[in-house]
């Protein structure tokens, strides 16, 4: 080797145009290599390529080389998810097309990414704003349409008056518009649904078989959807008060606190509180004012608790006991039935209902029947115990009282034992125009027609302006106003796109198989299918995942798929984070913007003090973001590469530092003059030749657990000790070997020390190193010589060696032999691997 460093600048360039020239990581569908699916979160364009992205893709890229180094046939593709608000922002704010300025991200980032050097298939390119792409979605859409799973309901949205259009519940900040600052309404619209319940049960089951994705992400899958058993029954209202209006059914998960109840309480978008509203002025001005603040259920949980007295109720287990009826602004209407009772002693928000408006608190479940009388004050108990002060149930658990409150209501009829889930039909409708075109069109004799398959793709219209707030489709008059395609007559398109969340439900069956006529082709999308390992950020945990659950299921119960679970393994990497600074009047400033100085930190332009804050996730709003592009530039990629995965283990938080990348990029000019020492020697050096295999051994066991900062650390002891090895024929082979192993991190020194040392084809062609498994066992152990207890002489000898063995050879010791005067001991005992004592 010539060089004395190793020059990633031109390095990084040759290479990466070897593997495109070559194709080399391209994923061939005949192949008879057997599959590995690699795929980590697909970005989306917002502008650059930012470290949390360099860091995920790092992850997903060693395991696609090592796979294929391992002879897999490996499918490993990039795409873009890329509609979203953000470019309908950037078309407000600076009058650029939302296509044109997302194409334009999408071009940066692509160079971005290519520079990093991932091995990517690039030929299976997708962004989810292209007609190839949105196009083929809708086609699905109409599959799903007609196979039954999608339905048109009127629906509650977030109305913002002033900007007139529908918000996103992350858009509304204390009520408001994000961006207008008014007063949110509640509007109802007709809105198109995904039936995702009719999968719950499947989608809560088939978690159990996920055993290669982390138990905190099916947990948060399974608390999403939220199976909860209980019971629905019905309070009659006491007559007089009761117009014509006579039971209220309630859902509940707790029956057998039924003697714990003091009131019962209706949602306000409860039909039975509209009645009572249509008679009262006090009970609409009321709901009117509960709807002013959020109808999240997060909101709600945080609201101030407020109810409206309306009439009385009858328990159903005693005809003399009555109970106030409430509307109160925390019940929700999409859960159960719109309708509770409340019992203060065991439920929070019950608990402070009933304190704001002096109901009583009256406790049912105790840890013990001693403790019957103990008030329940400060908080609702909802520990477990045995029921008191409730007749029947007394002394029964809480078990044991559900099922006897179920049975005795099924028995007399007045109510009965159910299952309630969490999870609600997917509401994908958005008023906005950078998504994915319903393929639906309105008639008023037809009704909602589907678009028909050879008018597909639904093409959005290019010339739209964003200088009035709405959705521009729904003001494009040749776009919008259609004939019927089933009667001919006057109709209108649907001018609601797709929640984004479609578009990266099914990506992953596209990377799969992408012919021009279609989805996706059944058969090459059943051989790559399910991912073998997905990588992305636990943000995705419930709702990405779930949805994309939700579609490979709705897709096999169409027939067009044979799995029902998309990703076989998943990892949720931790985040990139790094140090805070800010001025001494409170700004906050870039890592550029600061230098170390004399005394401590300094801000660059005006040399005063600068505090330095916690170290934080990046974040554009802290400033404390790094840009990976010059970063690369000059550093290289390996050097980034390495960074990103050897200081902290992958799931945790990595806190970018100037020292940590000077390290990396150190090191990667370390192989380098480590491969250029592996010069020709003679001889085994066993020691080496032991290391090295167990280094072959743990790397690869280590990638294989995703443990990449434990395959460096390996990498690392290797390197020293082949520095510190004097020249032999184990050096020059432990010097090439170590390159392999490097090579699905810093595969560019790699390819580069390979060629330079006069190796055939590329080192990212090569198989993995097999680990010779008798070189992997820990070699000598010394072992202790006692005659009568004491100390006479030690052995080297091959660890695990046997008891006759190591008999054998204390006994040939010379020492011993003087000792024992040539005569037998009496009695020899033998700790393997540690000492041999003979007895004289
Ligand atoms: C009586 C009771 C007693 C309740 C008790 C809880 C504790 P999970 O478990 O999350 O499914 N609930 C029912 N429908 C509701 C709605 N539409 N809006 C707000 N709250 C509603 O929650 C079920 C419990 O939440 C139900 O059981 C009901 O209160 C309340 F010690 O009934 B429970
Ligand atoms: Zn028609």
């Amino acid at each position: 080797m010539t060089a004395q460093r190793f020059n990633p600048l031109k390095a990084d360039a040759h290479w990466q145009k070897v593997w495109e020239e070559r194709e080399t990581f391209r994923a061939r569908d005949d192949s008879s290599k057997p599959k590995a699916y690699i795929l980590e979160m697909f970005p989306y364009p917002s502008g650059r390529i930012h470290m949390g992205h360099v860091r995920n893709y790092t992850m997903g890229d060693v395991l696609a080389r090592y796979r294929r180094m391992n002879g897999f046939e490996v499918l490993h593709p990039m795409g873009w998810d890329a509609f979203g608000m953000p470019a309908e922002n950037a078309a407000m704010e600076k009058k650029v097309h939302p296509g044109s300025w997302t194409w334009d991200n999408i071009a940066t980032m692509r160079a971005q990414l290519k520079r990093l050097g991932f091995a990517l298939d690039w030929s299976r390119e997708l962004a989810t704003c292209h007609p190839d792409y949105y196009g083929q979605e809708q086609a699905l859409f109409l599959d799903m349409f007609q196979a039954g799973l999608v339905y048109r309901k009127e629906s509650e949205v977030n109305w913002d008056p002033v900007d007139m259009t529908v918000l996103a519940n992350e858009q509304v900040i204390d009520g408001r518009g994000w961006r207008s600052g008014a007063l949110v309404e509640r509007r109802k619209l007709s809105q198109w649904f995904l039936k995702i319940t009719e999968f719950a049960d499947d989608l809560l089951q088939g978690l159990e078989s996920l055993d290669r994705w982390p138990e905190k992400v099916r947990l948060m899958q399974e608390n999403w959807i939220g199976k909860s058993r209980g019971m629905k029954f019905r309070f009659a209202i006491e007559a007089e008060k009761r117009g014509d209006i006579d039971s209220i059914e309630v859902f509940t998960t707790r029956p057998d606190t039924i003697f714990g109840a003091s009131f019962v309480a209706l949602s306000p978008d409860h039909p039975l509180a509209q009645q009572y509203a249509a008679r009262s002025p006090e009970v609409a001005e009321f709901i009117a004012r509960c709807k002013r603040g959020g109808t999240t259920a997060a909101e709600l949980e945080t609201a101030e608790k407020l109810g409206l007295e309306i009439g009385e109720a009858i328990h159903p287990l005693d005809p003399d006991w009555e109970l106030p009826v409430f509307i109160a602004n925390f019940v929700l209407m999409d859960y159960g039935t719109g309708a509770i009772f409340g019992v203060p002693a065991h439920d929070q928000r019950d608990f402070e209902f009933a304190t704001k408006y002096g109901l009583d608190i009256r406790r049912v479940v105790a840890p013990s029947a001693a403790e019957a009388d103990k008030p329940v004050t400060g908080e609702a108990e909802t520990g477990d115990g045995i029921l008191v002060n409730s007749r029947f149930l007394d002394g029964k658990s809480v078990e044991a009282a559900k099922a006897a409150v179920i049975a005795r209501a099924e028995a007399e009829g007045w109510g009965r034992g159910t299952v309630a889930w969490r999870l609600r039909d997917w509401g994908v409708s958005r008023q906005r125009y950078w998504g994915t075109p319903i393929p639906i069109i309105h008639c008023e004799a037809c009704g909602a027609v589907p678009v028909p398959r050879e008018q597909l793709p639904v093409v959005l219209p290019e010339d739209v302006s964003f200088d009035v707030p709405g959705n521009p489709l729904d003001r494009h008059p040749t776009w919008k106003n259609v004939s019927c395609p089933s009667c001919g007559g006057t109709a209108r398109r649907e001018t609601d796109t797709l929640d984004t969340f479609a578009d990266s439900s099914w990506y992953f069956i596209r990377f799969a198989s992408q012919p021009a006529d279609r989805p996706f082709d059944p058969g090459v999308a059943a051989h790559w299918l399910p991912v073998d390992q997905y990588i992305g950020g636990v943000e995705h945990a419930i709702l990405h995942l779930l949805y994309a659950r939700f579609w490979t299921r709705a897709l096999h119960h169409m027939g067009q798929l044979d799995i029902t679970e998309p990703f076989a393994g998943l990892f949720t990497q931790g985040m990139v984070t790094h140090e805070t600074y800010r001025s001494l009047d409170g700004r906050w400033l870039s890592p550029d913007e600061v230098e170390v100085g004399a005394e401590g930190i300094i801000e660059s332009a005006t040399g005063s003090g600068v505090e330095t804050g916690r170290v934080e996730k990046m974040s554009k709003s802290k400033k404390n973001t790094v840009d990976p592009e010059p970063i690369v530039e000059q550093y290289g990629a390996d050097a980034v590469r390495w960074f990103m995965l050897s200081d902290s283990p992958p799931e945790r938080d990595l806190e970018w530092s100037e020292s940590g990348i000077e390290g990396a990029w150190r090191f990667v000019q370390r192989l380098w003059r480590i491969a250029g020492s592996a010069s020709d020697g003679e001889g085994r050096d066993d020691t080496l030749d032991r290391k090295l295999h167990q280094t072959i051994a743990a790397v690869g066991a280590n990638i294989e657990a995703l443990a990449f900062n434990k395959a460096v650390a390996n990498l690392y002891e290797l390197a020293s000790a082949i520095e510190k090895a004097a020249p032999s024929a184990s050096k020059r082979e432990a010097a090439l070997t170590m390159l392999k192993l490097v090579a699905p991190m810093a595969p560019h020194v790699a390819e580069e020390a390979w060629s330079a040392l006069g190796q055939e084809g590329l080192i990212a062609d090569s198989p993995w190193p097999q680990a010779d498994p008798a070189l992997l066992v820990e070699d000598q152990v010394t072992i202790a010589v006692q005659v009568n207890g004491k100390l006479r002489d030690t052995l080297t000898v091959a660890k695990g060696a046997s008891k006759e063995a190591l008999e054998e050879m204390a006994l040939a010791s010379e020492k011993v032999v003087r000792i024992l005067e040539g005569k037998p001991p009496r009695k020899v005992i033998v700790v393997p691997d540690r000492l041999v004592n003979l007895v004289a």
